[in-house]
């Protein structure tokens, strides 16, 4: 505790007040740069001080004008979906937090191209520094990734029109196509894939295309134990199976931001994990 200074037991106390959970405090200070075991040392000496004992008794008023609202989801009905070339199957659909599973959104030779397109462009991933925007290396997400501006060839134009048309959004709502690999051991652990508006450093990310709204991951390899994503508010973990993808959205039409959406990639036991991800904005991003 004593690490702590009062801004941060100030904030500390509001989110417990407010009815965060523990887990996604945790998540919010560890991508702020606090170490995950000393960041759930503070909250649970805070929880057993009674920090936040307020939460069960006061405010729901509050409480009622802050809940995520879970309004229409872009994606289409149905349990195929036409999406520009391709039927992409779902095979699970999940209320809240709002997350579809995918079957076949992309083949299997598309997905050995991008791996063999990617493996010489790789560099360590990087996490945005909630302080100054600026993109680090951090020890809670080891992969390495390489981006595909958007339409930067065929095969990227390709894949690009059947994942706006998959989600739902517009093309050039999209960020580039990440590409990540995680060797084994490789993990990321849970965070919100928005920019939360409270961190001063998530305003250089917003400026242009505005907020993130949804991801959808696309695994391009099946992993042999472990490397499932996990979203441990919802409790479910999504296996990686080749070409299969998980959708999840997390902004709605009044501009709130669903907590419930912190995930993580769980760490690779055996085999490694390739993935490709888009992320959409609410605006033309460029
Ligand atoms: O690799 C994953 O499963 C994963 C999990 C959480 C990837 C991301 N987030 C991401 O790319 O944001
Ligand atoms: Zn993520």
């Amino acid at each position: 505790m004593d690490v702590m200074d009062a801004v941060w037991n100030e904030w500390l106390t509001s989110n417990l007040n407010r009815g965060c959970t523990h887990e996604s405090i945790v998540a919010a200070m560890v991508q702020a740069g606090i170490d995950a075991s000393m960041a759930r040392d503070v909250v649970r000496s805070a929880v057993t001080a009674g920090h936040g004992e307020r939460a069960t008794v006061v405010d729901t008023t509050v409480n009622d004008a802050n809940t995520y609202e879970y309004d229409a989801c872009p994606i289409a009905e149905g349990n195929c979906i036409r999406a520009y070339d391709r039927d992409v199957s779902v095979l699970i659909r999940v209320a809240r937090p709002q997350i579809i599973v995918f079957d076949d959104v992309l083949s299997g030779d598309e997905c050995a191209d991008l791996i063999e397109r990617s493996r010489h462009r790789l560099k360590r991933s990087t996490t945005v520094n909630p302080d100054n925007g600026s993109e680090d290396v951090i020890e809670t997400r080891t992969s390495e990734g390489c981006w595909f501006p958007r339409c930067e060839d065929a095969l990227i134009e390709r894949l690009d029109r059947r994942i706006a048309a998959l989600m739902n959004w517009p093309i050039d709502h999209g960020e580039g196509l990440q590409i990540l690999h995680y060797a084994a051991g490789g993990e990321y652990q849970p965070h919100f894939d928005y920019f939360p508006p409270d961190q001063e450093g998530s305003m250089v990310h917003t400026s242009r295309g505005g907020q993130r709204v949804a991801t959808l991951i696309v695994y391009l390899n099946d992993v042999e134990s472990g490397g499932t994503t996990i979203f441990p508010e919802a409790r479910v973990a999504v296996t990686a199976r080749q070409g299969g993808a998980v959708y999840f959205r997390y902004m709605n039409g009044r501009g709130q931001l669903d907590p419930m959406t912190l995930h993580g990639g769980a760490p690779v036991t055996n085999g490694e994990k390739w993935i490709m991800t888009k992320w959409m904005r609410e605006r033309v991003c460029d």
